[in-house]
């Protein structure tokens, strides 16, 4: 027999779109012995480069069937380390690639654990060609399915220390979230995911907040913008409107692949939430808007739909006691999670709600909308356990003063050269646009 084949060689990989990449390296690392995988769980991935679209359980299952590898075992760091001590490989096996940019530091320090007790660092020239972020781009060619795309709000959740969602009122904002990115050292920082506000959409159309749009239309809009994008999104439904209708409504928004519908607990004529007690508005009564959730949650197909309820007491300056009682009420009633809103400047009042809430219910998604505290960074909110922070409406509020400026420009010259220089090239825009080129 041959003696390298009771040998063990350890190769690390994320493995999400399985590629000839990943196939070489496995072939070629055969051939020093027994092939076991450290596969970089879910979480990790997230961190460092975006939600995997198939999760571990599946990744396993295909690498298992791939010929030499005689077993697949977690990786719970982005760092070989721990796996390498662990496990002491006679080799560790790996392309090229990390002997540049970021990756260049998890070799040092992998060579380093291998040395400590006599194990080999094999390497082979990377295949030419594949890069995650190609393979990103070509899920995003690929696109998603409603129930992919529907799922992926709770995984994101159970899998980020908060998940970040942006508005977009069209599909040109909504292409926007999905492509930019920052790149910082290891880390990836993206938007998670949209919100479909309503009052970024009515406003889009020159309407009132008022649930003026009715739900076709913004599902249309909604439509459009899967069309072009494989990212979450969670849909602002105002108050639900009746509790039957809302019912049949979570069927349909389910279906296009919607994940989350958010309903506020006010009735009647419904006001913008910014305005507070400036205008005429109130809540709805517990009992009623309870009976809202638990119909929206048995009407549902599964429960990777969620449905979250919206506080408006601390708005409507009903109080921290009546806050919290409608929170137990509505986690009763089967909300999946507790969207609290705020006016004030500070956070100070959502935190206080959520030291209360999460004492209580630690596993119920929370979220904040920091539309007016807005100098709260998201790490204050992740010391404050909130799960999900939406950024309800900047990219709207963005568009708004540069056309509005522009107009006045080209009124004042007489020509669009002088604002030309703040204006986006039209290549720029196409690059976005798939299929232009
Ligand atoms: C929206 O974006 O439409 C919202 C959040 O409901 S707020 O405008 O703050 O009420
Ligand atoms: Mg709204």
């Amino acid at each position: 027999m041959n003696k390298k084949v009771s040998k063990i060689v350890f190769v690390s990989m994320s493995a999400d779109v399985i590629h000839h990449g990943h196939i070489n390296i496995i072939n070629e690392a055969k051939k020093y012995g027994n092939v076991i995988i450290g596969l970089i769980s879910d979480d990790v991935i997230s961190k460092h480069k975006r939600l995997p679209y198939l999760n571990w359980d599946q990744r396993k299952k295909i690498l298992e069937n791939v010929k030499g590898v005689i077993k697949v075992i977690k990786q719970k760091e982005w760092d070989y380390v721990p796996s390498i001590l662990a496990l002491k490989p006679d080799y560790l096996a790996h392309g090229t690639d990390w002997k540049k940019g970021n990756l260049k530091k998890l070799r040092y320090l992998a060579i380093k654990a291998l040395k400590s007790y006599g194990g080999k660092l094999i390497e082979f020239e990377y295949t030419k060609g594949i890069s995650a972020m190609n393979y990103s781009l070509n899920q995003k060619i690929i696109g998603t399915s409603p129930d992919v795309r529907k799922s992926s709000l709770k995984r994101l959740i159970e899998l980020k220390k908060i998940v970040r969602i942006i508005e977009a009122h069209n599909p040109l904002s909504a292409l926007i979230a999905e492509n930019i990115y920052v790149k910082e050292k290891n880390f990836i920082k993206e938007f998670d995911g949209f919100w479909s506000s309503s009052l970024t959409d009515s406003t889009s159309q020159g309407k009132p907040d008022t649930e003026s749009l009715d739900l076709s239309s913004r599902l249309n809009n909604i439509n459009n913008i899967f069309n072009i994008t494989t990212k979450p999104l969670i849909i602002d439904c105002d108050t639900g409107g009746l509790s039957d209708h809302f019912a049949l409504n979570v069927k349909t928004m389910e279906r296009l692949g919607i994940s989350a519908a958010i309903i506020e607990d006010k009735k009647g004529l419904k006001k913008n939430s910014l305005l507070g007690n400036k205008v005429k508005q109130e809540q709805e009564t517990i009992k009623i808007f309870s009976d809202k959730i638990s119909q929206g949650v048995k009407s549902r197909a599964d429960d990777d739909f969620m449905i979250i309820a919206r506080i408006e007491s601390l708005i409507l300056e009903n109080g921290m006691n009546d806050a919290f009682k409608r929170a137990n009420a509505y986690v009763e009633a089967g909300a999946d999670g507790i969207m609290i809103h705020s006016k004030k400047k500070d956070p100070a009042e959502i935190f206080e709600f959520a030291k209360k809430f999460k004492k209580k219910f630690e596993n119920i998604p929370l979220v904040s909308v920091p539309s007016t505290y807005n100098s709260v960074k998201e790490s204050e909110l992740i010391k404050n356990k909130f799960n999900v922070v939406i950024y309800a409406n900047q990219m709207l509020r963005a568009a708004y003063p540069a056309m509005y400026d522009t107009g006045m420009s080209i009124l004042k010259y007489e020509r669009s050269l002088e604002i030309d220089k703040k204006l986006a090239k039209i290549n720029d825009i196409l690059k976005l646009i798939p299929g232009t080129i």
